[in-house]
């Protein structure tokens, strides 16, 4: 076994990001597939020893487990320029991985499972009460992006880094979401320069 497993759902952004930051520095990592439309990540071995709170991604590092996506990400580019070191930088960095958390991911990412995945005809009634919420806080969530790239090519510290890839994972399959970017010509143009970043490897890899 490698010093690093990605414990993953391949199609998902979470794991994605993690993917895509072990690429951006070069890292090699084996990867250990579970199907989430199963129930794999809820058995009682995965929840005693992956992640308790029964979800992927987890990063496991030799014998240690690391859920959590962005936490996965600050692992893997600790040290490089993927992370600022300057105070305010790294904060604001921070602040973007936290938002993609909070205001991002439980929103474009939930329409991109509830229409890619699970269909609307087998929406769950509470599911459905929920969509209309979600894509208004969707969409809110993709114009504050197009309004900051209004004004910078990066999230952070003017230059590429992980609260990029964090928020790159699931902007641009956010269609798959039925979620149009055609709205957003600073967001489209910060998706282009994130996938011609050196390193950069697609979703389906
Ligand atoms: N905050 C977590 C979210 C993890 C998460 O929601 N994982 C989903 C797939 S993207 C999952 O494992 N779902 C299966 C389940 O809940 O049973 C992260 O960023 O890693």
């Amino acid at each position: 076994m490698s010093e690093l497993v990605l414990h993953e759902f391949a199609p998902s952004g979470n794991c994605y990001k993690i993917r895509l930051t072990a690429s951006h520095v070069g890292q090699p990592i084996e990867r250990r597939s579970y199907d989430i439309l199963k129930g794999e990540t809820r058995t009682p071995e995965f929840l005693a020893t992956v992640n308790a709170n029964g979800r992927i991604p987890t990063l496991q590092i030799g014998e240690t487990f690391l859920p959590e996506s962005n936490a996965a990400c600050l692992y893997l580019a600790h040290g490089t320029p993927l992370i600022p070191k300057e105070r305010f930088a790294h904060a604001d960095m921070m602040r973007w991985l936290f938002w993609e958390q909070y205001n991002h991911e439980p929103n474009v990412a939930t329409l991109r499972f509830w229409h890619g995945w699970v269909g609307e005809d087998n929406l769950s009634e509470l599911q459905r009460a929920n969509l209309p919420g979600k894509r208004n806080a969707a969409i809110a969530a993709l114009a504050l992006m197009d309004d900051h790239l209004s004004r910078t090519d990066w999230f952070a510290a003017g230059r590429f880094t992980i609260a990029d890839i964090a928020l790159y994972a699931y902007t641009h399959v956010a269609e798959e979401g039925q979620l149009d970017l055609t709205p957003y010509p600073h967001l489209r143009g910060w998706l282009a320069r994130v996938a011609s970043q050196p390193g950069h490897v697609p979703i389906d890899a």
